[in-house]
């Protein structure tokens, strides 16, 4: 963690107005570190947010940061040329003093990046009602509906095979075999049920090379706590962790809402009798999605996003579970076991999702009208 000493100096490096005042770790990511840090401008309090980007996981920072520039300059285009721009908002980035760069580098190779922080608008790390989830997924609809027409060409990836189901399971069995930390031997349950699924991660690549279904640019970490809701309208007015935006099926950026915000207990929930979906929940989130979503999925794209709410849950499952495996180097975990205890929470999740399944096809039919 960043001293206050150490945040002073990495934000003076950056064209920020007024003077330091104090930094506090902020938010809840398993990757990245945030800080909101506090300013003094002519006798006013504002913030700014200072991350550091994990290098280990976004292996080339330089081409993320390329990426972020260019997502939120389009984004604030937009907004500027629709005249939105009291209601909406995007992220917007520092530059530094020396080199107008978005970021800094410091001896230790960390990079380190710094943005207006949003007033006025919060994040909810539990979704509490539908109307929440009604309006943070209508902006992440409305987040890949804006990003449809990004000039310059494909956006580097920051994670390759990020949401590649198929590529996961191979890292997963590949752990399993090494099972450098000899933990194997108690997760039979879990392992049968991984490779019970097996054939659901065949389906994505063989749709899409039969041109069923088609890339378009998503944010593929729909948490929603990445979208920040407006204090007095309600709306979601800006999309957030912008580090995995990338060429990718917009039905994995549905489905980690529906993982995310239709059940009905958080990841970190160790009793499984609470893990569940919340259909009212998952109705909301359906309609607010299909609100934009005509306008980039076609008819037959859309029939299969709830199964993208069942293939990501299984998806992040797989990976907290390998990690788990692998002895934690990738999920910031809070206890022994976290992992492990996510996983767990996960594979129940896909089966209620699973019980769920027809009603969900149903609603679809209301929500595509
Ligand atoms: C990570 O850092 P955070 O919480 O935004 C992960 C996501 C997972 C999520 C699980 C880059 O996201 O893919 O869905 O944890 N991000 C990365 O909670 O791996
Ligand atoms: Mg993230």
């Amino acid at each position: 963690m960043l001293s206050n000493l150490q945040m002073e100096e990495l934000c003076s490096q950056f064209n920020a107005y007024g003077y330091f005042m104090v930094g506090v770790p902020f938010g809840s990511g398993h990757i990245n570190d945030t800080y909101q840090v506090t300013y003094d401008q002519g006798g006013t309090r504002l913030h700014y947010t200072l991350q550091r980007i994990n290098h280990h996981v976004f292996r080339q920072p330089e081409l993320l940061m390329e990426n972020m520039v260019r997502i939120t300059r389009h984004i604030k285009e937009k907004i500027i040329a629709q005249n939105k721009q009291l209601s909406k908002r995007t992220l917007e980035l520092l530059h530094t003093k020396s080199d107008g760069k978005p970021y800094v580098k410091d001896k230790d190779g960390n990079y380190y990046r710094m943005y207006v922080f949003v007033e006025g608008a919060h994040a909810f790390d539990f979704i509490e009602t539908p109307k929440q989830a009604y309006a943070a997924s209508r902006a992440f609809g409305g987040f890949i509906q804006d990003l449809t027409d990004l000039p310059g060409g494909r956006l580097h990836e920051t994670i390759p095979d990020f949401h590649n189901t198929k590529a996961r399971l191979e890292m997963f069995k590949q752990a399993l075999k090494a099972d450098v930390c000899n933990r194997a031997g108690e997760l039979g349950e879990e392992i049968d049920f991984v490779l019970s699924h097996e054939e659901d991660a065949e389906v994505f690549p063989r749709l899409l090379s039969e041109g069923v279904v088609h890339e378009v640019i998503t944010h593929n970490d729909t948490k929603l706590n990445n979208v920040l809701i407006d204090d007095s309208s309600g709306k979601g007015v800006c999309i957030t962790d912008l580090d995995t935006v990338m060429p990718g099926l917009a039905h994995y950026d549905f489905g980690d809402m529906i993982r995310t915000g239709a059940t009905s207990a958080d990841e970190d929930e160790i009793n499984l009798d609470k893990v569940g979906i919340r259909m009212d929940f998952f109705e909301a989130i359906l309609t607010g999605f299909c609100r934009k979503a005509g306008s980039f999925l076609s008819n037959e794209e859309m029939e299969l996003l709830p199964f993208g709410g069942k293939l990501i849950t299984y998806e992040i499952g797989v990976r907290f579970l390998t990690d788990y495996l692998n002895g934690d180097k990738y999920f910031k975990i809070h206890r022994p076991r976290h992992n492990l205890d996510r996983a767990r929470n996960q594979f129940k999740l896909v089966k209620e999702i699973e019980k769920s399944f027809d009603e969900m096809q149903k609603l679809l039919k209301t929500a595509k009208k």
